[in-house]
């Protein structure tokens, strides 16, 4: 291994990697700058490897968007819509319910439910929502409202945030999914994102929820107006959040997707699958106290995906069943995998597929 990255002059951060050392902001910088991507895919791999061995985690998940109206609108989302638009809605608790329930049938343990800043529907609203899912899906866990949508209520109510979270926790939330992070970058923010909360208030959200024992995930949208330093930025503040209260499970890269964005006219393509793999793995690196990097197939395909289990990749993210986000900006990838087809590209990539629970409890493993 020396003489291969002796030649790509990675040599110095080899040998962190091998001995375990974590790595620095420059690090970082030089690893994102790289043309070397299997150089820097091999390390990654070899971080993942001591982790999980040969294990590939996978979650059999059904995906809710309950709502698109949104106050916020940020410009790289062509999913929200205001009020009144033709094609904006609101799923009923009814349909909401419904919904959970066919899943059910086809064995989910993971319902994940987020929407857009609805400014008429109440934590009312939210509260019974879990109430319904928690009776409908018993056993299963409801990874719900990133930390923007927490914050609005907490805003909507005049509640503090933790008021907010344990309010809903009583109700039948059990982890928050990682959306609504972007970048944290106030540059990016404002030109993305101006009206959506701070990088800082999205971290005190989580480490709000990591003390009250909720578990949560972290997302970096990128392949937009971000730069490379802004994305180890990015992916520092959450090393160091985790060390401070460990309560992240994944961290799942989000690539961009321009069509039908505010974002069109000056990001013109979409990410490439040289950038995915690459910050699927620089991710790995930085991110030495996270224990899972999910690929989210649904934004950079199935095929690509699996390719990234050799990337420092080692969950694979879902059945889904209904994906509207990222289908409402272009998205050619299908909403659905079955928990077959997951085993397959899994297995097919020579790794031991584990379904796993959103805690990353095993619920079977041995296929
Ligand atoms: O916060 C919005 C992103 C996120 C676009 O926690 C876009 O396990 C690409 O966070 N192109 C929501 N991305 C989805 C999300 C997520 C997905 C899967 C698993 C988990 C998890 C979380 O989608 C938003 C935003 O960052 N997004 N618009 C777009 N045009």
């Amino acid at each position: 291994m020396d003489q291969l990255m002796f030649a790509n002059g990675l040599a110095d951060i080899a040998d962190k990697v091998q001995h375990s050392k974590r790595l620095s902001a420059e690090d970082g910088m030089r690893l994102f700058e790289s043309n070397d991507l299997l150089a820097v895919g091999y390390l990654a791999d070899l971080v993942r490897r001591r982790k999980h061995r040969n294990r590939v985690f996978f979650v059999v998940n059904r995906h809710i968007n309950h709502t698109n109206i949104c106050v916020n609108r940020c410009r790289f989302c062509a999913f929200g819509k205001d009020k009144g638009d033709a094609s904006s809605y609101v799923l009923s608790l009814d349909e909401i319910e419904a919904k959970a329930r066919k899943a059910w049938e086809m064995g989910i343990t993971e319902v994940h439910v987020v929407g857009g800043l609805h400014p008429e529907l109440s934590l009312d609203y939210y509260l019974e929502m879990m109430k319904r899912l928690r009776e409908a899906l018993p056993g299963v866990i409801i990874q719900a409202l990133t930390a923007v949508e927490i914050d609005y209520l907490a805003e909507l109510h005049a509640l503090s945030l933790e008021e907010v979270l344990l309010t809903l926790r009583q109700a039948g939330l059990d982890s928050l999914p990682g959306g609504g992070a972007e970048v944290f970058a106030d540059r990016v923010r404002q030109e993305v994102c101006p009206k959506k909360i701070s990088g800082e208030r999205w971290l005190e959200v989580h480490a709000i929820a990591h003390r009250l024992g909720i578990r949560t995930n972290a997302t970096m949208l990128y392949g937009h107006v971000e730069t490379i330093e802004e994305r180890v930025d990015h992916l520092i503040r959450l090393r160091e959040q985790q060390d401070r209260t460990g309560g992240f499970m994944t961290f799942i890269p989000l690539a961009f997707h321009p069509r039908h964005t505010d974002l069109e006219r000056v990001v013109h393509a979409r990410t490439t699958g040289f950038d995915d793999l690459k910050v699927l793995a620089v991710s790995r690196l930085m991110l030495d106290n996270f224990d899972h990097i999910k690929a989210f197939w649904i934004m950079i395909g199935p095929k690509l995906a699996q390719i990234s289990l050799n990337f420092g990749v080692d969950d694979f993210d879902g059945t889904v069943v209904e994906e509207k986000i990222t289908h409402a900006a272009g998205a050619d990838t299908g909403q659905a995998l079955t928990r077959r087809e997951l085993i397959g590209l899994i297995r097919a990539a020579g790794r031991v597929p584990v379904e796993r629970d959103t805690l990353y409890n095993v619920v079977r493993e041995g296929f």
